[in-house]
């Protein structure tokens, strides 16, 4: 008997410890999406700073590169640019443009927009809006825009249905440009809200649709102050933009900010995006606030999606709205293959393109978002329950359920030749397997043990070695004849655990160790079909805590206190960022009570918590330790603690109420760093310290939908280290 994990569904324990699902109650966890293309610059964008800047409007994505290395105009700024690239009639994204203005200085490409045939970039520091528009399939520059008063100052740029916005800095406001037989004309000027002297924010954002304009205004703290207003224009008469009706929006709930609320803007036919706040018109053409959108970013024109931030820019939200119109919950997770930070992003007609302006590596992301949003359940064996039901032997393999102490594991002792176990159940073509696999014994040299996805015979399968002699290889086995893929560095120790993952996702093939990617190829030379599961070659392993889903892992959160940003919430304690020496760490120093920190940024599903703590001081006996996984609140999460007292015990708050769930002897010294992991994946419950499993439960009361995740202490001091979070 194997637990499951119902994430489409309910989780429910029946009488006699059996677990069930049912269909009713929740709704399906969101899928998760790795890149369908990585858009590379062909120069590799040798000033740096790609992805400033994001569009993507039908078959046509632009991705800026501007890498400001002084700002606000101190000191000199490297050549910016526009990359455009164009999807083709094979699928494929082909750069067919670079876009420049020659001067370096002119901060070009801090924002652009694109509409159809035309391109808009924008360069603050000149002042200046540059049009492109493709003419007999090249992309050329039709009009400069912009540079004096009244004009547009080059900040904010948008384009709709052929009119261009562009953001004014002197008067505040927005201009509107429409493209007429003698060329770009302008066809109104809004002046309204507060010019800022403050040249971060040159000139308010801009968006247009079809039948609306909006630009936001920053606002100042002054006496009396002048609020963060968005203000609304809708064309008048005979769609006369020059004599719009205006509509100025504040802050809705509670009372109005004076700065800062209407810095981002969005507009789309009938819905407007104002600082994550969602409004749409109603019957009577009054704008309503509607509801809020945590992290929101970017509206679609389709007016149900909004992309947005999440988890420390590790990965973006999808939202869709409902079909009741009164919910925009997360229907996808959008990260990139190879864990690069989000700084921007775009999406138009179920397409979504990110980008990393602080990537070292130049690229931008490309998605494709399928129609069916749900994720699949993911299933887990333990091997608790003392049975290998589920599983597959092939010819010349002794596998059999063995113990050590309380931990029960799949062992393989015959080393003849290779030896598997598949996973029965038919998958879809999409198909991830992680285990934690300790070798036993090698047969001679060059043996390997590890994990395949889409096996279909002997003959034909994806497969990652970790090698006796040290090393990890990602290979194809096709038509009987193998391809080493990639590889990378792995020791390999008899007697270690190593925590490996296999994924065969669409074409991406990619290996995890210890969570996170060490292998990453694009193959499609098998490209579904097959079972999941273990093999090796002549080789004594044990394998357990096995996971079978048909989602890419990714990490949803990392920090190790290198970058000044604090992309957490201290719930309780003093917390600092301090340099040790050798490293920054985030320091906790309150001995008087309890201390927490969670992530700011939800994840949707499983969660595996690792961080670097060292107890620095205990006030008391009994003190302790630890991290919290789905954490939904300061009452409801579960957690590890490390106690002075001599025990290692995983525990739930449910509702306010601790209830210790397993306890097991471990000795905690203070100035010691500790490697801990706590993972909570389905109904298991497991804490890794230093690599090794020191603690595993079964626990269903906190079902794993919306929650962040943090550590917690009591009357300890601490500094806390190298933090990642991933979603198996
Ligand atoms: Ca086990
Ligand atoms: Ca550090």
């Amino acid at each position: 008997m194997r637990t499951m994990k119902c994430s489409a569904a309910f989780l429910r324990l029946l009488a006699g410890g059996v677990l069930a699902c049912y269909s009713l109650s929740l709704p399906a966890a969101p899928v998760v999406l790795l890149e369908k293309a990585r858009l590379a610059p062909s120069d590799g964008a040798p000033d740096g700073g790609f992805g400033r800047s994001v569009a993507i409007d039908g078959n046509v994505a632009v991705i800026t590169a501007n890498n400001q290395q002084a700002t606000h105009g101190a000191g000199e700024d490297l050549l910016g640019a526009a990359y455009v690239f164009e999807r083709q009639a094979s699928g494929a994204w082909i750069q067919t443009a670079k876009l420049t203005t020659g001067d370096d200085g002119d901060l070009y490409g801090i924002d652009v927009a694109v509409g159809g045939n035309v391109i808009v970039v924008a360069a603050v520091f000149s002042g200046l809006a540059h049009v492109y528009e493709k003419i007999s399939g090249s992309w050329q520059q039709t009009a400069v825009l912009g540079s004096t008063s009244g004009s547009g100052s080059g900040f904010s740029v948008a384009i709709e249905n052929g009119i261009i916005a562009i953001g004014e800095e002197e008067p505040h406001g927005a201009v509107l440009y429409q493209r007429q037989a003698t060329g770009w004309v302008r066809i109104a000027s809004y002046e309204n809200g507060f010019p800022l002297g403050d040249d971060e924010y040159y000139s308010p954002r801009v968006d247009i649709s079809p039948n609306y304009a909006i630009h936001g205004s920053w606002g100042f703290d002054s006496d009396p102050p002048h609020l963060s207003t968005a203000y609304i224009y809708k064309p008048g008469p005979g769609g006369n933009w020059a004599q719009p009706t205006v509509t100025a929006l504040t802050q809705p709930n509670g009372p109005p900010t004076a700065t800062g609320w209407s810095r981002q803007v969005m507009i789309s036919a009938n819905t407007a995006l104002i600082e994550g706040y969602v409004f749409r018109p109603d019957a009577n053409g009054q704008w309503r606030f509607e509801t809020i959108v945590p992290g929101a970013s970017q509206l679609d024109d389709d007016e149900v999606t909004i992309l947005g931030f999440a988890g420390a820019y590790r990965y973006a939200q999808l939202h869709r709205r409902t079909t009741s119109g009164d919910a925009w919950p997360v229907r996808a997770e959008l990260a990139a293959s190879d864990e690069a930070r989000i700084t921007s992003m775009s999406s138009d007609a179920g397409r979504a393109l990110l980008a990393s302006y602080r990537s070292p590596t130049a690229a931008a992301y490309l998605y494709e978002v399928p129609s069916n949003l749900n994720r699949n359940a993911l299933v887990e064996d333990t091997f608790q329950d003392g049975d290998a039901v589920g599983w597959v032997t092939t010819p010349g393999s002794t596998f059999a359920v063995a113990t050590s102490g309380t931990s029960r594991f799949y062992r393989q002792t015959n080393t003849t030749g290779n030896a598997a176990a598949l996973w029965q159940t038919t998958p879809n073509n999409d198909q991830s397997i992680q285990a934690d696999i300790t070798p036993r014994a090698f047969d001679g040299a060059d043996r390997w043990f590890g994990l395949v996805t889409r096996y279909s015979d002997a003959n034909n399968y994806y497969y990652v070695t970790a090698r006796s002699g040290g090393g990890i290889h990602l290979k194809r086995m096709l038509g009987g004849t193998f391809t080493t893929l990639g590889t990378a560095a792995l020791p390999v120790t008899i007697g270690a655990t190593h925590r490996i993952r296999l994924e065969a996702v669409a074409d991406h093939i990619r290996v995890l160790v210890n969570n996170r990617p060490v292998i990453r190829v694009r193959d499609s030379g098998i490209a579904g079909g097959g079972q999941p599961g273990v093999m090796m070659f002549r080789t004594q392993a044990d394998y357990d805590n096995i996971v079978v889903n048909e989602n890419p892992a990714f990490t949803a959160f990392v920090d190790d206190f290198q970058l000044i940003n604090f992309d957490w919430n201290a719930v309780a304690g003093t917390w600092n960022r301090v340099d040790t020496g050798t490293t920054w760490v985030r320091r906790q120093s309150d001995l008087t009570g309890g201390a927490r920190l969670v992530t700011i940024g939800e994840t949707l599903g499983d969660q595996i918590v690792e961080a670097d703590l060292r107890p620095t001081q205990f006030s008391g006996t009994d003190r302790w330790f630890g991290l919290m996984a789905r954490y939904r609140d300061d009452a409801n999460y579960h957690y590890v603690t490390l106690r002075t007292s001599g025990t290692l015990q995983i525990r739930k708050l449910v509702n306010g109420t601790a209830q210790t769930l397993v306890s097991v002897p471990f000795t905690v010294q203070a100035n010691v760093s500790y490697r801990v992991r706590l993972e909570a994946v389905g109904s298991s419950l497991r804490v890794y310290v230093n690599g090794v499993l020191r603690a595993e439960a079964a626990d269903a009361s906190i079902t794993p939908v919306a929650s962040t995740a943090g550590v917690a202490m009591y009357k300890t001091a601490l500094d806390l280290d190298n933090v990642v979070i991933a979603q198996p």
